[in-house]
């Protein structure tokens, strides 16, 4: 069967669109390349010595990985000297990464979570690479780009998409034009299109939450879950499944293709703390499942509205079959 590449589905939808500009089509083919590094890297596992921890913690105060690292180094690297870029911002990296002054600069931010799911790696289960590309504020040429540049909403986003490490190698991508999914083609080392435009199915009766914050969520985020787990017999009259994976693009990845709802919701008790990041994990993943005919809100707002106040802010997330969402949502979370 003759598929279509992720070059030239992009060539294609520069000419057809004409809002895709060759520079942003460059960017994303330099992103998925690394992408396959990592993806490389992620599958040799033990045999590369690529496993464990290294002893030190990332700004999160997380404990960081060898594979963070080294897949925080390949996109750094891979991305530096395309001319594409102004700057760059990692969910490893406290400060943003200026383009040094030895290569071109471009007009466009990179964001990105190189490995996330990492407590999947040592078990070899799925892990995955997150980006986001926003262009830099017109005002910003000619000087030195600085944090508030990358204080966009999720609105502003121009690409976004996902690399999942599993049995397959997959990318999945968004131009604000549909989601696309390419498939790794290992012998020949190309993207293959193997699905879409992804249309989010409606009606899936599967969740995804780590049950065991319950005691942290909001008495609307608990009523919603409790009315479910109560199956055939509760208020929705059917019964649920519930699935985890504890890896964000392998639960997101599977919502997109098979429905559902995502829900990691802040902690009610202390004041809106949570656990995902908005700019590396919320927004790039919100961009794309509403793209494809779904929702996400932090409990209360729609996640690309919110206005962020830190490069390395954290948020609610409620995402999925824009049904489920919006009914969580009424409930009145307090998940920001
Ligand atoms: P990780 O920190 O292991 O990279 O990014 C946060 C995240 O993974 C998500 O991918 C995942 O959904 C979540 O943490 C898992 O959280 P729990 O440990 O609460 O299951």
């Amino acid at each position: 069967m003759k598929r279509l590449t992720l070059t030239r589905f992009m060539i294609e939808e520069q000419r057809r669109s004409g809002v895709l500009r060759p520079e942003l089509r460059l960017l994303i083919e330099t992103v998925a390349r690394a992408c396959k590094t990592i993806s490389h890297a992620v599958g040799k596992g033990a045999l590369g010595e690529v496993l464990g921890s290294l002893g030190s913690e990332n700004v999160q105060g997380e404990v960081q990985k060898k594979l963070d690292v080294i897949a925080n180094e390949l996109l750094l690297e891979a991305n530096e000297w395309g001319g594409h870029l102004a700057a760059m911002a990692s969910e490893e990296m406290e400060a943003i990464h200026r383009i040094p002054n030895r290569y071109p600069k471009g007009e466009y931010l990179l964001l990105f979570d190189p490995i996330d799911g990492s407590s999947n790696i040592d078990v070899g289960l799925s892990v995955g690479t997150i980006f986001s590309v926003l262009k830099a504020p017109a005002d910003a040429s000619g000087r030195d780009i600085v944090e508030q540049d990358f204080m966009q909403p999720g609105t502003s986003q121009v690409a976004a998409g996902y690399a999942i490490y599993g049995p397959q190698t997959i990318l999945v991508l968004t131009l604000g034009t549909g989601v696309y999914e390419f498939t790794l083609d290992r012998e020949v080392g190309s993207w293959q299109m193997t699905d879409g435009p992804l249309q989010l199915p409606a009606g899936t009766c599967e969740f995804a939450v780590n049950t065991a914050r319950h005691e942290q969520w909001s008495p609307a985020v608990r009523r919603y879950l409790d009315e479910r787990l109560a199956g055939v017999n509760g208020p929705c009259g059917k019964d649920y499944n519930m699935r985890w994976t504890a890896s964000m693009v392998a639960d997101v990845h599977r919502i997109l293709k098979r429905g559902g709802i995502f829900l990691y919701p802040a902690d009610h008790r202390t004041a809106g703390k949570a656990r995902l990041r908005l700019m590396y994990e919320a927004n790039p993943m919100a961009f794309l499942i509403e793209q494809a005919g779904g929702a996400a809100t932090n409990g209360v707002e729609r996640i690309l509205d919110v206005q962020p106040r830190g490069l390395h802010e954290r948020v609610g997330v409620i995402l999925g079959d824009r049904t489920e969402v919006e009914t969580v949502t009424a409930y009145g979370s307090v998940s920001v």
